[in-house]
């Protein structure tokens, strides 16, 4: 299965359109696994993915990730993204894709930033061979991020924002999903309506960071990526029910 269809298929089976990002830190890794895979059980059936990022890949290695909330989440039959935001040049970003795929991930976040010619070509390379996706960053949500995204950029004789040149990236180079923070909803609609059904968009900054989830799914989500209001909620389990959704492709 493609990494598309393992995300669609545990949304509908989990009615959910949710992307747990397992972000956990602490100092004791046996701790760290034990609480990762705690939570990652105790919301499996309300979450359609896993996003791991720096935090448990720096504390425990990627084997030791692979070996426990990978493998885990694989017996839950959920997909697993890494977000790498891949940003470098062609030969380190492919090693960074193909060393993450081929320990078990099944997508990679990257930023289009980067360019096609020897920045992110092996990179998708990399994942077409092996039916594993690429979801590129295009808008942050973070409030610092409007000094670039919103920016007004020359193309051909033309301008448009930013962010609009980085989607149009995404559509030409085949990515698999496209990444716009959920506090963003002016930005996702305008996405939307550039991309139509044609990919999925994927929100980060529900909760904590102030988005709101009703708001980006109206906008235009497809997924919410979600860590801190999931993991650190007095009933994880509960809070993840709370965003549970009826999911509606794309
Ligand atoms: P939280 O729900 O705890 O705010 O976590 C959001 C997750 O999404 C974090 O892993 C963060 O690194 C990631 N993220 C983000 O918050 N904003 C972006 O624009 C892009 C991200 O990948």
């Amino acid at each position: 299965m493609s990494f598309d269809e393992m995300i669609m298929a545990a949304a509908s089976r989990n009615h959910s359109r949710t992307v747990l990002a397992l972000d956990l830190e602490g100092p004791d890794p046996a701790r760290l696994v034990e609480k990762s895979q705690t939570i990652l059980r105790e919301v499996g059936n309300l979450i359609c993915a896993v996003k791991i990022n720096r935090q448990l890949i720096l504390s425990l290695g990627l084997p030791k990730v692979a070996d426990s909330v990978l493998k885990l989440a694989k017996t839950l039959s959920l997909p697993t993204i890494m977000d790498a935001k891949l940003n470098d040049v062609g030969h380190t970003n492919e090693f960074m894709a193909r060393t993450y795929f081929d320990s078990g991930f099944d997508a990679i976040i990257a930023s289009p930033v980067a360019g096609w010619e020897n920045g992110l070509d092996g990179v998708f390379k990399a994942a077409n061979t092996r039916g594993k996706g690429v979801l590129l960053l295009t808008y942050m949500s973070n409030p610092g991020a409007e000094a670039f995204y919103s920016l007004i950029g020359k193309q051909g004789s033309g301008e448009k924002p930013v962010f609009e040149i980085l989607t149009e990236l995404a559509l030409e180079w085949k990515a698999q999903g496209i990444i716009v923070g959920a506090t963003k909803p002016r930005v996702i609609s305008r996405v939307r309506a550039i991309i139509g059904a044609a990919l999925p968009i994927y929100c980060p900054g529900v909760g904590t960071q102030g988005g709101d989830a009703k708001e980006a799914l109206n906008a235009g989500a497809t997924y919410l990526i979600v860590g801190r209001t999931i993991y650190n909620a007095p009933s994880p389990n509960a809070a993840a029910k709370a965003l549970q959704v009826q999911p509606v492709p794309p």
